[in-house]
């Protein structure tokens, strides 16, 4: 008989919060084994290396907070870091935590399953390797396209198409050069603009093949100097509270008018929008009052000054329409960036509504829609994730009776968890950072109190010779009650986006995450520390 090596714990994934786990669990006398299918530590920032891809929340905070050597010992070249600047973070991070040897690389998982005869997962790899372990963490992010195939629009055809096709989350920049090519761009999110903007540089031509249109916030990105690093390190004693106390966990965006938008007159609010819209700070203008997240009418003002700035911007009137957004600012994630409008009034630079004239197929020669033959030699398609079922799906993870965790929501349309972070017949089973984790929030906040509570949790019961965790049922409905009814009232429920699933045709419209903001995250995570949600043996 094979041997099959045990561990206390298997992570899957080495992006932020598998190398975090994998930190606490191996500083806490564990031991841990990591499986990332990348050859490289990362997770979302290895896979994602499509051309200008880029954080749009600052460095500061997109760093972890838990040691201050590990803060002091980083530098930031900028603001918002680049993909590659992260990159090198996340493997400084991985040295100097000393974890690298726990981390077994261009091994990706293909399903888990409980075994409650030994009360051990075993977990499979798609190269025959099978492992157990008494607590199964899957760090895979609920935007993820490794353990999932990556969401792109049904194109008659496709494979006639003779050139190159690439979707954003596999990107291979050896393989693709978008100097001097006809490119066309599925698909205007976050990863669109920011990859519109570049290949409009180098780009002979950009086709920018747009379902919905979208409000961009404007953003500088200043370097960091050496004076601003110094201020950052030495403000480390502060630091987490600050993040902690934020309901983003951005604390460099403050709400600048603690009123509501309304109580300014049309004057003073144009004078002051116009103000931040130079300033050009991100997200700072969704902070601009206290209720623009709040209130329809006053998030009607904001979304109406946006839209004239686009007006303002591009030069072309029908491109400028097409360009319009009609939702609530924010309701679908935010988009942060520099100069996308103004590359519509490039001549290289043409903009194609799906709405009005949608693929009909591919050809040979590119794409067609109902109104013309749209000539490429690259397509990217930056066309988005099936967030949270696909990668839960394909990873197919049995908990008792051999039960698929998929099939027990209902292939999305009765999703549960309990603070996203466990589930009811799945035994020590504590994925982090995917399903019913907060929305619109710094994700590395989050991440740091999960993966401390996740680890608090396993320390206890380990301490109490417990061998299984999961929580109640009555402790999942509540929770899976509080995400679906805060769903239901807030912004990201009235419009389709992947924030409820709505992204996908035909994919069951539900709140994939927390939409509470970050602060009452935290005081629902406070109050689940006297594990009296739990049942155990
Ligand atoms: O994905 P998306 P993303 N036909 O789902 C369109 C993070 N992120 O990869 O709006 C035609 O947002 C879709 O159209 P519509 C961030 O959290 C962060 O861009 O659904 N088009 C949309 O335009 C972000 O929110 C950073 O109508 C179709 C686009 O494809 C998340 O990742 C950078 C289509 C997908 O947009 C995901 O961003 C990048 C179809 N059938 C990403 N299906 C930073 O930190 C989809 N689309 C800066």
């Amino acid at each position: 008989m094979t041997h099959v090596q045990e561990y206390d714990a298997v992570v899957i994934g080495a992006g932020f919060a598998g190398i975090y786990m994998t930190h606490l669990l191996s500083e806490g006398g564990y031991s841990v084994r990591t499986y990332e299918a990348g050859e490289s530590v990362g997770g979302t920032w290895y896979w994602n290396r499509y051309p200008g891809a880029r954080c749009d929340t600052p460095s500061e905070f997109y760093s972890y907070t838990f040691s201050e050597e590990l803060y002091k010992g980083w530098t930031w070249s900028s603001f918002y870091p680049k993909q590659e600047e992260i990159m090198d973070y996340l493997n400084y991070a991985v040295n100097k935590l000393n974890i690298r040897e726990n981390i077994h690389f261009n091994t990706a998982m293909k399903s888990a399953d409980y075994n409650e005869e030994n009360k051990r997962w075993e977990i499979h790899f798609t190269d025959g390797l099978k492992v157990q372990a008494k607590y199964f963490i899957p760090a895979i992010g609920g935007l993820n396209a490794i353990h999932t195939e990556p969401h792109r629009p049904k194109i008659k055809g496709l494979e006639n198409f003779k050139g190159v096709y690439q979707h954003t989350s596999r990107w291979s920049p050896e393989e693709v050069n978008l100097k001097g090519k006809r490119v066309g761009v599925i698909g205007t999110g976050s990863t669109g603009v920011q990859t519109i903007i570049e290949a409009a540089k180098e780009a002979e031509h950009v086709t920018v093949f747009q379902r919905t249109p979208q409000y961009v916030l404007p953003v500088k990105n200043p370097k960091l100097n050496s004076e601003q690093m110094k201020e950052m390190h030495d403000n480390f004693h502060s630091l987490d509270r600050r993040v902690l106390a934020h309901p983003t966990g951005m604390p460099s965006f403050p709400v600048l008018r603690n009123y509501s938008a309304l109580e300014n007159t049309p004057k003073e609010r144009q004078q002051f929008y116009e103000q931040l819209y130079e300033e050009a700070n991100g997200f700072q203008m969704i902070f601009a009052y206290n209720d623009l997240m709040l209130n329809e009418e006053s998030n009607e003002t904001l979304a109406e000054f946006l839209r004239s700035k686009i007006k303002e911007t591009v030069k072309d009137p029908e491109t400028a329409n097409e360009l319009l957004p009609t939702y609530l600012v924010a309701a679908k994630r935010p988009i942060v960036a520099k100069g996308y409008f103004e590359t519509f009034n490039q001549n290289n630079v043409s903009l194609v509504n799906l709405r009005k004239t949608p693929f009909v197929d591919a050809t040979e020669k590119g794409l067609r829609t109902t109104e013309t033959e749209h000539e490429l030699d690259i397509i990217i398609f930056a066309s988005g994730f099936d967030v949270g079922m696909g990668p839960i799906r394909d990873s197919n993870i049995r908990g008792r009776g051999g039960v698929l965790l998929h099939k027990k929501w209902e292939e999305g349309a009765n999703i549960k968890t309990y603070l996203g972070a466990c589930h009811n017949e799945f035994p020590n089973f504590l994925p982090i950072g995917g399903t019913h984790y907060p929305l619109g929030v710094n994700v590395i906040g989050p991440t740091q109190v999960m993966g401390k509570w996740i680890y608090d949790l396993i320390n206890h019961f380990d301490k109490h010779g417990i061998e299984e965790i999961e929580p109640t049922l009555e402790a999942e409905e509540t929770w899976t009650n509080h995400v679906n009814e805060i769903g239901e009232m807030s912004f990201y429920s009235t419009v389709d986006s992947w924030f409820n699933g709505g992204n996908i045709e035909g994919k069951p419209r539900r709140i994939l995450g927390y939409a509470g903001d970050f602060l009452m995250y935290q005081e629902q995570i406070e109050k689940s520390l006297d594990y009296k949600a739990f049942i155990h043996s």
